[in-house]
């Protein structure tokens, strides 16, 4: 997964914490935690060197090793910890990433202890890591790292994952140093998210606070004065857990003998009810308590017959939101059991410890109801474990649609947490649920955590790392790439070679895309703009013999003409090949000849009316909804849609009416076009081909409609991809100053004309 780099994982803690023998000598054990629990699978698999505090303050640890972990710990003073982790992490980011459920506090020293720290961090990684390693910075705590890493160690690929929610840009904007932690994270290659908002949140943000133009996944990190642009993939990749190793402890017989046990301790309880959380105020343990309390006393649920286990494993002890709510929290178990129990006999079992793994999928059998009611949480594994251990098919998961979980887990007993009356008559359903619904319900749980198990994140996640990787250094034909300067930026060797060959011959035919390709990725199209050096080299191949330049773009020729591209001898293909200048490629246009550039038939004029008047009445009125009119077509935008799920039905629904409406559908990320003509860029190219003398093809285009293009190439053409992501493009440049610089190589190289970098 790591294409033989080393691997460094990056966080707070390590993954470790030191256990005293009986013998009274100490070692290491691996510490629970959410984090722990989804990557130590991957770290067992690859080996890796991680990075972080073991834990104790003003203590220096020498490097240990533990199984294929090699572990650096960085120290930390005791005033590190209260002003770095305390202070600014969990004073500060956590409330604010949880949408202000409890007041974060912003202090200037607080601030400065974390870039400090930060810093170290990443002073600690550039010293111990190996040429060319991918590094993976984790959470909250270490935001700076990925900027400060890049700039000590400029081989390093540098990803970062925030396993907590990235907050709503108008939150996020009470941070003072807003601009400092975004950029701190754009210095990562890869910035992974629990769940799509949070990456949609994090680009507006970047957008908005650090002017780096958001382009479909990615972020645009604009060029300086010392370094070209860059591209940063932030996504989506929602963590999961190892489901089959938690189900195989769940099929253990002494696992489940323990659970029959701990039934029988308690009092074989009609209904026994769980929750497990870290005792902190984002998990909702209050909000269930009331709805517990009051279910009891409104007499909804016989004391005699439940009793409700809550382990609340200590947590950020020495910070005050934590004791104040430890407070909370035993002062009302003690209000529970003191009005409701009954002498042996206590309705609420409340255990403020951790426990071992086996001991917690002993409890996850054991329990009936398992509630997890968190008023924000970046994903929530508890819920998943939960499914992957009842291979028994029963049990009911009641869960908060605040949880990321929530995105995936859709036939849990989706709850919202403040609605108290709610979440009583969840519980009480949940309580008396039938058999047969549990196990429907259970079995689509499982098969959703068996679907996304923590080996299909991580192949997701590393694998966007390790492309990324390739496309900073490794041209995709797998050599070395030995970067060589033209102008201001760098044109690969390879492709050197390839251009300077493609130069020689006598016909020869450049295309391009426009957006991403030729024009860097802004936050308004009609701002775009061609960067001035691919007009100029455009402009001296399209005027040289044998030259001809053909401009492919999604856009309408009039969405291109607000750009103020000058195309002159150009041929321009737009709206995704529906509409074509500069060529008379007429004959054997697909949907009828002679329309492109002219306009509709009557047949499509038709259709495409009846499928407006059908989005505005079906979809006109849907909140984040927007519909977009094109020469030949209409496509129907949802990013802004709230509601996922929702969002993924509207586009189902436009999909069943463009099909009525006999529409060719090409699929976006929360986008779907609808045209009246099967075009596309490949087929558009192969016209303008078939029209033109013959002679290779040079291609450089940064976008999915893109591939097209590069599966219609044959061996003599050259197809360069412009930035990262998948392609079938034979070669790779990272950014539009690089696109600019081939085509001013090819152009001097032809004409003997010197495209200047202004
Ligand atoms: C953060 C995000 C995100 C808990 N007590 C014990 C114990 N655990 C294990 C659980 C589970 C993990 O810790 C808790 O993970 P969660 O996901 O529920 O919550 P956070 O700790 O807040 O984790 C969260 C997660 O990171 C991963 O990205 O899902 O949203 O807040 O695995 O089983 N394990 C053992 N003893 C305990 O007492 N052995």
């Amino acid at each position: 997964m790591t294409g033989g780099r080393e691997l460094v994982m990056v966080s707070n803690r390590l993954p470790v914490d030191r256990v005293v023998n009986e013998d009274g000598s100490t070692s290491w054990r691996t510490s629970p935690g959410g984090l722990v629990t989804a990557v130590e699978p991957i770290v067992e698999q690859l080996g890796c060197l991680w990075v972080g505090w073991a834990g104790s303050a003003d203590e220096r640890v020498d490097p240990f090793e533990i199984g294929s972990m090699r572990l650096a710990p960085v120290e930390l003073s005791e005033e590190d910890v209260e002003l770095y982790y305390e202070g600014f992490s969990n004073g500060t980011l956590w409330p604010l990433y949880h949408d202000v459920i409890a007041q974060p506090e912003y202090h200037r020293e607080w601030w400065d202890r974390y870039r400090q720290v930060n810093r170290r961090f990443a002073e600690r990684v550039a010293q111990e890591a190996a040429e060319d390693a991918i590094v993976w910075v984790h959470d909250y705590q270490l935001q700076l790292v990925p900027a400060l890493l890049r700039q000590l160690r400029p081989d390093l690929t540098i990803a970062f994952f925030l396993h907590i929610p990235f907050p709503p840009s108008r939150l996020f904007a009470q941070l003072p140093w807003r601009k400092r932690i975004v950029e701190g994270l754009l210095g990562a290659d890869v910035i992974g998210f629990q769940q799509v908002t949070d990456a949609v949140a994090f680009r507006m943000t970047a957008e908005r606070f650090t002017r780096a133009p958001a382009l479909g996944n990615t972020v645009v990190v604009p060029a300086t004065a010392d370094r070209p642009s860059r591209t940063v993939l932030a996504q989506e990749f929602p963590i999961s857990i190892d489901a089959a190793a938690f189900a195989a402890v769940a099929e253990r017989p002494e696992v489940r003998r323990r659970a029959q046990e701990i039934r029988e301790e308690l009092g074989n309880p009609k209904t026994l009810m769980l929750g497990i959380d870290r005792l902190d105020y984002t998990k909702g343990i209050r909000h269930r308590l009331k709805a517990y309390n009051e279910l009891l006393a409104d007499g909804e649920i016989d004391a005699a017959d439940i009793v409700f286990v809550q382990v609340a494993t200590p947590s950020r002890e020495r910070v005050e939101a934590y004791r104040q709510l430890r407070d909370e929290v035993e002062v009302t178990v003690g209000r529970i059991n003191g009005e409701h129990g009954a002498i042996g006999r206590a309705p609420l079992v409340y255990l403020h410890r951790g426990y071992q793994r086996d001991e917690m999928v002993a409890l996850y059998l054991a329990a009936d109801v398992l509630l997890v009611t968190p008023l924000r949480d970046g994903m929530n594994l508890v819920a998943k474990e939960y499914a992957a251990c009842r291979v028994d098919e029963q049990g009911v998961l009641v869960l908060s649609e605040f949880a990321g979980a929530a995105d995936e887990l859709r036939d849990a007993l989706l709850v919202n947490p403040h609605d108290i009356e709610g979440l009583k008559a969840a519980i009480v359903r949940a309580a008396h649920m039938p058999k047969e619904e549990q196990r429907r319900r259970m079995h689509s749980l499982r098969r959703a955590v068996h679907h996304n198990d923590v080996s299909h994140w991580a192949a997701g996640y590393l694998g966007a790392v390790q492309a990324a990787a390739e496309s900073r250094q490794v041209g995709p034909s797998g050599e070395r790439t030995e970067p060589i300067q033209v102008g201001a930026s760098f044109v690969p060797r390879s492709i050197d070679d390839r251009v300077r060959r493609l130069a020689a011959l006598p016909g020869l035919i450049v295309a391009t895309d426009f957006d991403g390709t030729l024009a860097p990725i802004v936050p308004r199209p009609q701002d775009a703009r061609i960067l001035p050096r691919a007009q100029q080299a455009l402009d001296v191949l399209a005027a040289s013999q044998g030259t001809s330049v053909a401009l492919l773009t999604g856009r309408s020729l009039e969405g291109l003409a607000e750009t103020g591209l000058s195309i002159d001898a150009w041929i321009v293909s737009g709206s995704h090949g529906s509409e074509l200048v500069g060529i008379d490629a007429g004959s054997g246009a697909p949907g009828g000849s002679g329309a492109e550039g002219g306009g509709l038939t009557e047949d499509e004029e038709r259709r495409l009316d009846w499928l407006a008047r059908r989005f505005a009445r079906v979809l006109g009125d849907e909140a984040g909804v927007r519909l977009e009119h094109k020469p030949f077509g209409l496509a129907v935008h949802t990013r802004e849609v709230p509601d996922r799920e929702q969002a993924v039905e509207l586009l189902a629904a436009a999909v069943e009416l463009g099909a009525t409406a006999g529409m060719h559908v090409r699929e976006g990320k929360e986008v779907r076009e609808f045209s009246v003509r099967a075009a596309d860029k490949g087929s558009v190219l192969r016209r303008i081909r078939d029209v033109l003398p013959p002679g290779p093809v040079l291609f450089l285009g940064d976008d999915v409609t893109d591939e097209d293009v590069f599966t219609t190439l044959g061996p003599d053409d050259l197809g360069i991809k412009v930035g990262p992501g998948g392609t079938a493009a034979s070669e790779r440049v990272p950014d539009p100053e690089t696109a600019a610089a081939v085509l001013a190589l090819l152009a001097e190289l032809r004409t003997g004309i010197v495209v200047g970098s202004e």
